[in-house]
């Protein structure tokens, strides 16, 4: 958190640069456009995506019905990850977390009867971003829209990926060419779109402060400046569509001189690389409340927190917003929570006023001094990562990970023992709390689908063509002056899968896998003093006594869902309490579980899943490790797992399951007493 005066005056403005600036002039700090809401009210955008093609469509078409104002598809880990939805690794994940999309059939089904001349689309892709974006053109025309005509945003921000959100499939030196060459055929084919969604989001997610948050956007937009640049690509060609996005938590006053912050830093980087244009200079941006953010107990406080998140990324200036759910801590949203979502935008927008006027807190004392705080705080995280080498030796390093994991894991011992408030979960709890009802996809069905719809589009197209354009794919991969995106476009058009795609491309560069790590000591420093910790560490020493050494776990992430935020949280408090502990790389089959826990004496088993596919992959796992082993091990699960599955988990062995927000010491007490049986 950015340090706070308990009251500011003129004195603390008196010496900022900037302070005369206006909305919609450079350095921008106070808007992008002269006008802001009053010309046009920031893009109600909600991220959506479900089950298969048409019930997303669906989705989309009501959400358009009902006020919203552009589109975002949120695509199923499976298809982020490149597998068609009859690969054997995909099958738990399918249609879990978004829609499943594996050919241009799909895409136009997702699209059926939507104008995508008139409302602008973001795709949250990046791992598969060349067929997705493929898939996306072809579709487009096929439906009769030109390129030029087509509107949106593709993210394609591969770096944050192998930081933090972990949906990769190349390593990041191939991934950084594929970025480029979406940026470039999309600089010149389709003038609207905008080619990149720089993201701060995911980074707030797993841990990180405004300030950190930022800092490393800039650190990765910086990279992307590096490699399109090296193309002989012009900046005031190609910069205006290179666009942002941050996520907007609790901490009020921070976000908003965050996003002032940030537009700043952007207009004084691209201008510093040579930019002229003020279309190049200005940043604009997407923000999402906090997901991390919203509590599984009394879900329908998450309501008043969205919207007071809602109303800084507004008062921060964002041009496109979504505002989550209140029930996404324990499911997907239903229509009616997406609904209730969507209205808070509409009555910010069309019932208070607070669009009336450009950047209402310029000129504040605290504000502006708050906003430079920031851009100075930002500017020390880059000159630190300006002298490790950049971004990229700097994440190498291990040092971006540890500064993430290091804020999370203080965030979380500050809940943890009290410090930072948090309604309904550390202060004023609830016992008879009525659980909203939860919204359950047929990922089955789903499944079944999508497996006879590609047997069919496999019989039905012309074989040798695919064939051949999946071979120059191949070799495109292979030379660094191709275009992929040009090529991917040609298989997509000739009816190859995504799956096919990405295999194709997979012949020149490999799947990247990246290590699971952890940081000890931290958590159990911050709370060294703190009774409530030191009761249960005695508890875990009274346990390691009795046993004759310390109690050991392995905790491990299944199927394809790379959040890691909680898996390692839960694995530096567990060895900070007296455990050992091992975490297993991301994406584990059975079978490697398997191998760990052969490999050592371990007691308990920990599953963190926030995909959905919880009921499947754990079935999976414990039928593969046999009654034996699953006697011998405490078998908990954490992450979003709603009431109504938790009997269907133990009856297949789990031992305790722990949903969002759970504190250490209950997970740490529930296992000893677990284990102690
Ligand atoms: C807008 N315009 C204006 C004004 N406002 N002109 C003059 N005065 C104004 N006040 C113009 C713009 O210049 C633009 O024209 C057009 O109107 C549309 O406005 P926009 O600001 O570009 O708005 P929009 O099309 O909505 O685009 C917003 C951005 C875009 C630029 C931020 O990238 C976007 O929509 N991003 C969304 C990203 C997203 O949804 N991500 C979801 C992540 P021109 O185009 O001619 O300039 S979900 C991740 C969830 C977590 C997970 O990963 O799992």
């Amino acid at each position: 958190m950015v340090e706070r005066k308990p009251f500011y005056s003129a004195d603390d403005i008196r010496h900022l640069e900037y302070q005369h600036s206006r909305p919609g002039e450079a350095p921008f700090l106070r808007g992008p456009f002269t006008q802001m809401y009053r010309h046009k009210p920031w893009t109600i955008r909600q991220y959506t995506g479900f089950a298969n093609a048409e019930a997303s469509n669906a989705a989309f078409k009501q959400t358009l019905a009902e006020g919203g104002q552009g589109l975002s598809v949120a695509f199923d880990l499976a298809t982020h990850l490149g597998f068609d939805s009859d690969h054997p690794a995909a099958q738990a994940d399918v249609a879990r977390t978004g829609v499943a999309i594996d050919s241009v059939e799909d895409m136009k089904r997702l699209f059926a009867g939507i104008d995508l001349s008139r409302v602008s689309v973001s795709m949250t892709m990046n791992g598969a971003v060349l067929p997705i974006m493929a898939a996306f053109i072809v579709a487009g025309e096929e439906s009769g829209v030109a390129r030029e005509q087509l509107r949106g945003t593709i993210q394609n921000d591969i770096l944050k990926e192998f930081m933090v959100r972990n949906t990769y499939i190349f390593a990041p030196k191939p991934s950084l060419r594929i970025c480029a060459d979406v940026v470039d055929y999309l600089s010149h084919a389709l003038p609207n779109f905008n080619s990149m969604s720089i993201s701060g989001y995911h980074f707030q997610e797993a841990g990180a402060e405004p300030a950190l948050e930022l800092a490393l956007t800039l650190a990765n937009a910086r990279a992307y400046l590096d490699a399109i640049s090296a193309r002989g690509l012009d900046l005031d060609h190609f910069c205006h569509r290179l666009s942002f996005f941050f996520g907007v938590g609790m901490n009020f006053f921070d976000e908003i001189a965050k996003l002032r912050a940030a537009r700043l830093l952007w207009c004084e980087e691209v201008e510093h690389r040579g930019a002229r244009s003020d279309r190049a200079k200005r940043m604009k941006m997407h923000c999402q409340t906090s997901g991390w953010s919203l509590t599984a107990q009394e879900p329908h406080n998450n309501l008043i927190r969205t919207t007071i998140e809602a109303m800084a990324g507004v008062f921060g200036g964002t041009q496109s917003l979504h505002t989550n759910a209140y029930d996404e801590a324990l499911s997907l949203p239903t229509e009616h929570s997406a609904r209730l979502a969507r209205n808070t935008q509409l009555i910010l927008q069309q019932e208070t006023g607070i669009c009336d006027v450009a950047d209402p807190w310029g000129g504040s004392y605290m504000m502006e001094s708050l906003t430079q705080q920031m851009a100075d705080k930002v500017r020390d995280y880059l000159r630190q990562i300006d002298a490790m080498g950049g971004i990229l030796a700097a994440l190498e390093s291990g040092w971006v990970s540890e500064q993430i994991h290091g804020q999370a894991l203080r965030a979380q011992s500050r809940i943890d023992n009290g410090q930072r408030p948090i309604i309904g979960v550390n202060r004023f709890v609830s016992d008879d709390e009525a659980r909203p009802p939860v919204r359950a996809i047929d990922a089955d069905e789903v499944l079944h689908q999508q497996r006879q719809r590609l047997q069919r589009l496999k019989e039905t197209r012309d074989t040798s063509r695919v064939e051949a354009a999946l071979a120059d794919l191949t070799t495109a991969a292979a030379s660094p002056t191709a275009n992929l995106l040009a090529f991917t476009i040609e298989a997509i058009r000739a009816r190859a899968t995504l799956g096919e795609c990405t295999q194709a491309l997979l012949k020149q560069m490999r799947r990247h896998q990246a290590d699971a790590h952890y940081l000890a000591g931290r958590y159990g420093l911050e709370r060294r003093q703190d009774t409530q910790w030191r009761s249960v560490r005695r508890e875990v020493d009274a346990y390691h006594q009795l046993l004759g050494r310390a109690p050991r776990a392995l905790l491990v992430k299944l199927g394809l869902d790379g959040h890691d935020r909680g898996v390692r949280l839960v694995a530096s408090g567990l060895k900070d309490a007296g455990f050992d502990v091992d975490i297993s790389a991301l994406f584990s089959t059975p079978e490697q579980v398997q191998r760990m826990l052969d490999s050592a004496p371990y007691d308990a088993l920990g599953i963190s899943l926030l995909s959905g596919a919880h009921l499947p992959l754990v079935e999976q796992l414990l039928n593969t490790l046999g009654p034996q082993s699953c006697d011998r091990l405490g078998v908990f699960v954490g992450g979003i797992i709603p009431d109504q599955d938790i009997p269907a988990l133990t009856a297949m062995g789990v031992d305790a399951v722990f949903p969002p927000g759970s504190s250490m010491e209950a997970i740490i007490r529930k296992l000893i007493t677990v284990l102690a049986d």
